[in-house]
């Protein structure tokens, strides 16, 4: 190939160099990279997804831990963008476990022949923008490099999986693994004295599962959480047509609610009714399955105040009914914070681990673990001896995983400085000093899939107005991003996500700066917003 007389000095040496050159570039082929994957070859975008992990599915790639599910509706997760897909697709259960989530990406996967532009086993070490060809230069684990004048982000929000700094974490001599991660041949619990620490959504679902097969179960608990029964079931044949047949319904409903989960809040007030009247609804949508109990609810059930306390009251109550022991029953309820400022785990018998003989739950609040020992784990009060320690102790949610892809921006400013107190960003999606940066991990709201389906196809949208128009980059001006910011901080700050010490506020890692991680508004808000932005010739970007 000879050089062509209008190619820069610098692409003939990345030519030289052997560096492929796409428009865009994704990080990570779970739910979203798939789909950013799809979309982009479908608007005839060269594109390519590179991946740390052998296979696609992210999320559910790497959380192979017992018991790992959806809590929401499996039809109401899955891609929407192909009536085939949707007529193709049985789901098993009616919250999916992670196995059959995993086969479907799978499937998808194969079935629009994503795998020929995804690199696997390819870890992106560092990401830095070229000034002078307007693109991203990735720097894989083996030094190998790849050119994008786009940079998709689609990490997920919980990829940077987080282990307490404990003392002496090493020198334990039994097997230990954090709940992301958890090998896919997994690990022999039979007979074992397992100990667990963190009792969060993925905490739940685990102690749950391996309470059954353990010879001793050890929880070691810093904070109760609030929990619903998942209520899950086979999907039977009738349903399924059923479902088949409602998807446009489905979808309808999932597109105009706050989080796009396929439940409707009760415009009512739980205060406005008699309390004979809310009692009743509390106890009809308890028996339901899923988020109904509170997405179906009194709206303001989800919003700090007195029917928020009503409710949790009302929770506080079948946790203790659960329970034999009262005082474990205690330990269990939690009084430390409101009903909905944390995530809320569903669960399939989780409080009756706590009735039998051989499981015991320690408040490492009261006695904190204080290190790891080559036997166990040491707390104030005591040694517990373990065969295996499995860490269920949560993410650096969001910005740790874009962190940790070590991004320069212009003039040498990297992200990991940039969000150093808090994401900065526009819309959650751009950053200023970040041209062509689509960090779409750190936009999404609410369901993941009906959430990234949208984020993504405005994505397209805006590199086919790029391309229509000749134009090399785009990046959001530093105005409209700290309207943005100032806009994330206001409104987000009496919203029940940040009254809590969460993930959802960056609390739950030490020395993290706290500030919402995600956008307080509403996911038909975030839609608009995005809408409105694109019709007014995209204002608050610059566009070169
Ligand atoms: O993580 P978490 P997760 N000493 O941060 C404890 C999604 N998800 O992996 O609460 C002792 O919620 C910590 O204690 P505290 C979902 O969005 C979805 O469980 O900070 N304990 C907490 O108990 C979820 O929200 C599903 O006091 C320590 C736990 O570890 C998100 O992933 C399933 C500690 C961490 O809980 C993260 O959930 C699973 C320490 N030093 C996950 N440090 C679905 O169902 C931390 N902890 C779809």
């Amino acid at each position: 190939m000879t050089d062509s007389p209008n190619e820069t000095s610098a692409a003939i040496s990345e030519r030289e160099a052997g560096i492929e050159k796409f428009d865009a570039i994704v990080i990570g082929s779970g739910v979203t990279g798939l789909y950013s994957l799809y979309r982009m070859r479908q608007l005839g975008f060269s594109v390519r997804a590179f991946d740390d992990a052998s296979g696609v599915g992210g999320t559910w790639y790497w959380n192979r831990y017992p018991g790992c599910r959806f809590d929401s509706e499996s039809y109401s997760y899955g891609y929407s963008f192909s009536d085939e897909l949707l007529q193709e697709w049985d789901w098993k259960e009616h919250y999916s476990s992670q196995p059959e989530t995993e086969r479907y990406l799978n499937y998808v996967a194969d079935k629009f022949d994503l795998r020929r532009d995804i690199q696997f086993n390819s870890r992106v070490m560092s990401a830095t923008f070229i000034e002078a060809e307007s693109c991203w230069e990735i720097v894989l684990q083996d030094g190998s490099k790849a050119r994008g004048q786009y940079l998709i982000t689609s990490v997920g929000s919980f990829s940077a999986g987080y282990v307490p700094d404990f003392e002496g974490i090493d020198s334990f001599k039994g097997i230990t693994s954090h709940t992301r991660g958890w090998p896919a041949e997994g690990i022999d619990l039979a007979g074992k004295r397992v100990g667990v620490i963190g009792t969060g959504a993925s905490g739940v679902q685990l102690i749950t599962e391996i309470a059954k097969e353990v010879a001793h179960l050890t929880v070691f608990q810093r904070t109760a959480n609030y929990c619903a029964p998942l209520r899950n079931g086979l999907i039977d044949d009738e349903t399924q047509k059923q479902i088949k047949a409602s998807y446009p319904e489905i979808f309808r409903i999932c597109k105009e609610t706050p989080g796009s989960f396929m439940h409707e809040f009760d415009k009512r007030s739980a205060m406005d009714v008699s309390p004979e009247e809310r009692l009743e609804q509390y106890e009809r949508l308890w028996a339901e399955p899923g988020f109904k109990k509170w997405l179906s609810n009194f709206h303001d059930v989800m919003v700090p105040g007195e029917a928020n306390e009503d409710y949790a009251e009302f929770v506080r109550n079948k946790i203790r009914e659960r329970v034999h022991d009262p005082v474990i029953a205690e330990m269990l309820v939690p009084k430390d914070h409101m009903f909905g400022s944390k995530r809320l785990p569903c669960e399939s018998g989780y409080y009756e681990v706590y009735n039998q003989d051989n499981v015991l739950l320690v408040d490492v609040r009261e006695a904190p673990i204080e290190r790891i020992t080559p036997k166990g784990v040491k707390t104030r009060d005591a040694e517990y001896e373990l065969d295996v320690i499995v860490y269920a102790t949560g993410f650096d949610a969001i910005t740790g995983g874009l962190i940790n892809l070590n991004i320069t921006g212009q003039n040498g400013q990297t992200l990991k400085d940039k969000f150093a107190a808090g994401p900065r960003t526009y819309m959650g999606i751009t950053s200023a000093g970040f041209p062509n940066l689509f960090t779409v991990n750190a936009a999404s709201v609410g369901n993941f899939v009906r959430a990234s389906e949208p984020l993504i196809d405005w994505v397209g949208e805006t590199m086919g107005y790029l391309r229509d128009n000749d134009f090399k980059r785009i990046a959001p001006t530093i105005k409209a991003e700290d309207a943005w910011v100032k806009h994330v901080n206001e409104d987000g700050a009496n919203i029940l996500r940040t009254q809590a010490n969460s993930w959802f506020v960056g609390a739950n890692i030490p020395g993290k700066a706290r500030a919402l991680l995600t956008a307080p508004d509403t996911a038909p808000a975030m839609r608009a917003k995005r809408a409105e932005v694109t019709a007014n010739g995209y204002e608050g970007f610059i566009v070169e």
